[in-house]
């Protein structure tokens, strides 16, 4: 029960929490598990944070003073702006090891993370971070020292200690200590071979997302008024930040250990401290380095075929899309207009307060959790490791609503609002995304039925399937019923006409995660979107293949299989979607071809003087029809293998991805093709082509795991496939590579001209579907 409101009337529906066993609160999930999960890099939106999965954590951090153009920079929050030549964890477990290299202009750090638990340490065990600072003499004014700041901060704003005086620190290397309910006793320690300086101040602030700006002020003021650029060695009455500035000639190595239940076994805290430091971290780190290169090995690059800059990129790829995993702690804010006696915020209403532990498409632009996003995250991430995976979609599963509705996009607490602009927080209950987390179930009964799972894991993965089964049908259901169109089995993304579809060239559909992709020029419920409609294929399949692995539940198994049946009937899918003219399937609308953007005078509300916009014309009466825009949505049917291997129809798919006037590029596949009228068409002024042209790696990966899939079926087209995969992956393969090497990083997308990587970066999010694109390891099934 949740009680979060003042009297005892029900709670809205849209908060009202799905009435039924928490995922998360699984035995698997418990125990060790949970322990050997507290404490992690679960910060990705700052270049080194720590904390531990729980609300009010205990927090560290790093920040470095950066040198650009002569003038000093404070590093903290992954930002374009800093313009690092490349970061991210190029290698990392997702539990108890990772290494980090930033590249900042002419200084190159590293970060090095290590986890032990060992007798004596508190719940969660210890941390240690092996700091490396490096520097190259850019120019002669250069300086030779170098500034980091090592911060630890209490989230639930309960008063730290500073080590009590500097000989301390020098003497018995203690910068701080504490004590909490969780860990008890802790220690955090500073450890180097190297001669440096720490000054430091003690804030207490209930504000820990913008430190930086704080300690920067702080700085500026010391360097005002005394001339050096040194921390004041001050502290507010019981502060719950410290930040300690370490300074340094470079090259130099600093090695920070936090140990816990210090209360309890105050005899061994030395030696803790002392393994986790010094000559002993380095080789603790070395051991777990060469771990994470076999299990990579094992796993990513079994037949030895990659060559070691492939290898490189891989291990930066899946280093970083585990390593960018986050840990958030707060409440949506969900559209809700009616007035309501409840906490709500103008249109808004709170949703319950909620944890999520997931990884994210991008630490500095996009360091939060996205439904359909996290779908292709763990087509990574249960290869490496099932029970992380799982313990994160039973995070997501669990953010359920009582109708079945999850969230799209989750920005919980306050770091994560401080990256996103309001216009952008408040999630509507009409709309989906695509539930892409089926992939992965699909994958783990496939692997189950092909034994791929030891028995204990099996075992798991049932108990999984088992408690989530309720919820996985209340998703089912709620796509079933809200996005269904006017005719049996088809299917629309609910929620375009919200837009404000007078300005855009297309109204957009942002649930559908391909956001602008063209559809109906004129939303309406006579729509039928296809990629929706495979979609919910794909959904009913997996849980006709869930519900198999389930003793009882056989009557919802027949309803899922004659739900699939229909979903994948070819003749019924060509009725409804095929073109024969064109040999594409497409969107059915409300449409016409015949609409531009003209720049007209637009009256304003209230007393602003009327100003020119591009607002739609529309030439022609829409029509119900077929919407001819081939891209990636024309594809889906043959994304979802349902195009017999001796079709016809499969030949002209073949065609249109193999076509350089269509979809095909050097770099990998277009979103949309050239020959489309929307084809690289801004939607607004202000909104430039993102899916109508560009090329996008999950999407890419999925049209090769069918080609893969058809190169392998009895067929006149076997060949064609195979020849056109083998490029297709060549090509994708080459680019992200060749990108790599000029930039440092990997892309949000590439463009379809040259090939360059465009959007946010690094993005180690779905476009690290490469690494299994260069293992060849597609769907299980
Ligand atoms: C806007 C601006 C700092 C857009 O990868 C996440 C999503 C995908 O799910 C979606 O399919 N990206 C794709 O079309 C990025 C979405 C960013 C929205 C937030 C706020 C903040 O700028």
């Amino acid at each position: 029960s949740v009680q979060f409101y003042d009297g005892d009337d029900q709670l809205p529906r849209v908060i009202t929490p799905f009435p039924g066993p928490k995922i998360t609160d699984l035995e698997m999930f418990q125990g060790e598990q949970k322990e050997s999960l507290y404490w992690g890099t679960y910060r990705p939106h700052v270049y080194f944070g720590v904390r531990s999965r729980t609300p009010e954590s205990l927090v560290a951090g790093l920040m470095w003073l950066g040198i650009k153009d002569g003038r000093y920079f404070m590093r903290h929050v992954c930002q374009d702006a800093d313009e690092l030549q490349t970061y991210g964890w190029n290698k990392h477990n997702g539990r108890d090891y990772g290494h980090q290299v930033l590249i900042d202009h002419g200084m190159t750090l590293t970060t090095s993370f290590l986890k032990s638990k060992v007798n004596g340490s508190g719940y969660g065990g210890d941390w240690a971070v092996q700091v490396g600072v490096q520097s190259e003499k850019l120019s002669e004014d250069m300086p030779d020292v170098a500034h980091i700041f090592f911060y630890v901060a209490d989230e639930g704003q309960n008063a730290l200690s500073l080590g009590r005086s500097v000989s301390e620190i020098y003497e018995k290397s203690l910068l701080a200590f504490g004590s909490r309910a969780d860990v008890g006793g802790w220690e955090l320690h500073l450890k180097s071979m190297d001669s440096f300086e720490v000054h430091h101040v003690g804030l207490k602030t209930p504000h820990i997302h913008n430190l930086s700006d704080l300690v920067q002020g702080i700085l500026g003021v010391q360097v005002r008024n005394f001339g050096h650029l040194e921390l004041p060695d001050t502290s507010d009455d019981s502060p719950n930040i410290l930040v300690y500035q370490i300074s340094a000639r470079t090259p130099f190595r600093a090695d920070i250990a936090f140990v816990t239940g210090t209360d309890i076994d105050e005899d061994r805290v030395e030696g803790r401290v002392e393994s986790l430091t010094s000559t002993s971290l380095t080789s603790q780190l070395h051991k777990k380095e060469k771990e994470f290169d076999d299990k990579f090995k094992k796993i990513f690059n079994p037949s030895d075929k990659l060559d070691s800059e492939s290898e490189e990129v891989s291990k930066a790829a899946v280093g970083n899309l585990l390593g960018g995993i986050g840990y958030f702690y707060g409440q949506s804010k969900i559209l809700f207009p009616q007035p309501t006696k409840h906490r709500s915020d103008g249109d808004s209403i709170l949703y319950w307060p909620a944890e999520l532990y997931t990884a994210v498409p991008s630490r500095p632009f996009f360091p939060r959790g996205f439904l359909w996003d996290e779908g292709f995250h763990q087509l990574l991430i249960w290869r490496w490791d099932t029970y992380i995976s799982m313990d994160i979609i039973g995070h997501w599963l669990d953010l359920m609503n009582i109708d079945g509705w999850i969230p799209r996009e989750q920005i919980l607490g306050a770091e994560a609002l401080s990256k996103v602009p309001d216009e952008f927080v408040t999630q509507r209950p009409s709309n989906g995304n695509p539930p892409t987390l089926f992939l992965v179930l699909q994958d783990l009964v496939c692997g189950m039925k092909r034994d791929k799972f030891s028995a204990t894991e099996s075992k798991d993965i049932s108990a999984f399937f088992e408690r989530s089964f309720g919820r996985l049908e209340a998703w089912f259901q709620w796509f079933n019923t809200t996005q269904s169109g006017k005719h049996t089995s088809s299917y629309y993304w609910h929620g375009r006409k919200e837009s404000q579809a007078i300005f855009e060239l297309n109204p957009k559909t942002l649930s559908s995660g391909l956001d602008d992709y063209p559809r109906a020029s004129h939303p309406t419920d006579e729509e039928r979107h296809l990629d929706l409609r495979c979609w919910m294929l794909l959904a009913a399949d997996c849980m006709h293949s869930i519900s198999e692995q389930l003793v009882e539940k056989k009557e919802s198994r027949k309803a899922y299989k004659e739900t699939a049946k229909l979903l994948a009937d070819f003749d019924l899918l060509n009725k409804m979607h095929f073109d024969k003219d064109y040999g594409a399937y497409f969107d059915y609308g409300n449409h016409t071809e015949k609409v531009r953007l003209r720049r007209q005078l637009v009256e304003k509300n209230g007393n602003q003087p009327p100003s020119l916009e591009l607002v739609r014309e529309v030439l022609e009466e829409p029509v119900l029809r077929l919407v001819p825009h081939v891209g990636y949505v024309s594809l889906f049917p043959f994304i979802s293998k349902i195009i017999p291997s001796k079709s016809w129809i499969l030949e002209k798919q073949l065609d249109i991805i193999s076509n350089t006037s269509t979809l095909w590029t050097n770099y990998g596949l277009r979103s949309l093709s050239k020959t489309s009228s929307m084809y690289i068409k801004r939607n607004t002024e202000h909104d430039p082509p993102y899916w109508r042209g560009p090329i996008w790696m999950n999407m890419n990966y999925l049209i090769l795991s069918s080609l893969h899939h058809y190169s392998k079926e009895e067929g006149p087209y076997r060949e064609r496939a195979e020849t056109i995969y083998n490029e297709l992956r060549g090509n994708l393969v080459r680019n992200v590579m060749k990108n790599f090497k000029q930039t440092g990083y990997l892309w949000e997308q590439y463009d379809q001209k040259k090939g360059i990587g465009k959007g946010a970066h690094p993005f180690t999010g779905w476009t690290s579907l490469v690494v299994l694109i260069m293992a060849e390891s597609y769907s299980e099934c």
